[in-house]
């Protein structure tokens, strides 16, 4: 009896100290991952999935980690590099974030990479795909892809059967650069042969000239990179212009077959090969059980390759949360990132330590009309692949 009011008595002042202590103590429990996304503006869709998979992980997963609260905080920046800056910037001064990530494309992951240096502050990138972001700071991990990464196993497939003169059509930056290259020094090497190379603008592209273009030369195959976004506005004019007509293959990285947008497209879609590391058609357990949660969070929206590299990212901070017991600063976050090695919806998934890049599986797939729905059905498989672009 005496005990049990002592204990009682303790407890009360234990409560007292910590209502006198405040929001300090509070905020020690917290772990606060920033993430910067584009929510509005012509890559919406990219902030969109990106932050419904991060909050079907969490419900999946719990909101608390090695005694964590976890706090998500999403910020928008349109898909503009100088928001980028200065929202990271704010989320690591005044929110004082432990992680960052998002970053919907390129010039935003590169303008907040100075930020994750000054900061100490781990950053995954969980969309944009250019090769060299991850050397634009030491506290950058990718669990998303790289273009070189996907674009060469097309350009082995390709000559393989029957595309020899190949056109080439890309955005006008990081990415679309990295696929054109790697594309074509690939095809190059297996006796193919680029025989023109198209850069459309980023913003506002008018794709209706270039493909007039492509019809005048008559390739065997059109290969397109253009972003998460962007595809089925190619599509349309692919066929608008009656180009498989005329027949020119079309051929592109699955940024284009988008699974997002792809059911949309209609039969014109039917039989376009991509290279890509992640198809919503991707036959595992794993895939079926995240597709199923995904559609079913998200009336019915299905998941692309962006929701899978933020699904794929809170988990690598989860994990790193996780491992360091919820004691570690920056530094140690990052380190327990570097070598974490799962299954993801896509398959295997490597955070290779020296290059803290993505090393995954690369898929061949053919838009094929299944259960009514057009999807991207792999049909071969690159195991293991390294970001080409590390390769120097
Ligand atoms: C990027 C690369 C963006 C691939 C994408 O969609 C994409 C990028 C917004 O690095 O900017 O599909």
């Amino acid at each position: 009896m005496q005990k049990r009011r002592f204990f009682s008595l303790s407890a009360g002042a234990v409560l007292v100290a910590l209502s006198l202590a405040g929001t300090p103590a509070l905020a020690q429990d917290k772990f606060k991952i920033g993430l910067i996304l584009p929510m509005t503006g012509q890559q919406a869709s990219t902030g969109r999935q990106i932050e419904a998979a991060a909050r079907l992980y969490m419900a999946q997963n719990g909101d608390t980690v090695a005694g964590k609260k976890i706090e998500l905080i999403i910020k928008d920046d349109a898909a503009t590099p100088d928001q980028t800056k200065r929202l990271a910037q704010e989320l690591v001064v005044n929110e004082k974030v432990n992680v960052l990530g998002g970053f919907g494309v390129t010039p935003a992951a590169l303008a907040a990479a100075p930020i994750a240096t000054q900061s100490k502050t781990p950053l995954v990138v969980m969309a944009a795909a250019t090769s060299s972001i991850t050397e634009a700071s030491p506290y950058i991990v990718r669990t998303s892809f790289t273009l070189p990464q996907v674009s060469v196993s097309l350009a082995d497939w390709a000559p393989k059967n029957g595309i020899k003169k190949v056109v080439t059509l890309v955005s006008d930056y990081g990415p679309g650069i990295d696929a054109e290259k790697y594309f074509k020094d690939r095809l190059t090497f297996n006796g193919g042969q680029v025989v023109e190379q198209l850069r459309v603008p980023l913003r506002s592209p008018d794709f209706a000239p270039f493909l007039q273009k492509v019809r005048d030369i008559k390739p065997d195959a059109l290969f397109v990179f253009v972003p998460s976004g962007a595809g089925a506005a190619v599509m349309k004019q692919f066929l608008e212009r009656g180009l498989d007509k005329a027949g020119i293959k079309l051929i592109a990285t699955g940024d284009v077959t988008d699974d997002d947008q792809l059911n949309d497209m209609g039969d014109g879609a039917l039989g376009v090969v991509t290279s890509h590391h992640y198809s919503a058609a991707h036959p595992s357990a794993m895939n079926k059980k995240f597709v199923e949660a995904f559609e079913k969070a998200n009336k019915g929206m299905r998941p692309n390759f962006m929701a899978v590299g933020g699904y794929d990212g809170m988990r690598v901070i989860y994990e790193a949360l996780k491992a360091t017991k919820g004691q570690g600063g920056g530094d140690a976050l990052l380190a327990a990132m570097k070598g974490q090695i799962f299954e993801s919806p896509r398959g295997k998934i490597f955070i290779d330590a020296q290059t803290r890049d993505i090393v995954q599986d690369v898929y061949l797939r053919k838009v094929e009309r299944k259960n009514g729905q057009l999807y991207n059905v792999e049909f071969d498989v690159i195991k293991d692949v390294k970001d080409p672009g590390k390769a120097k």
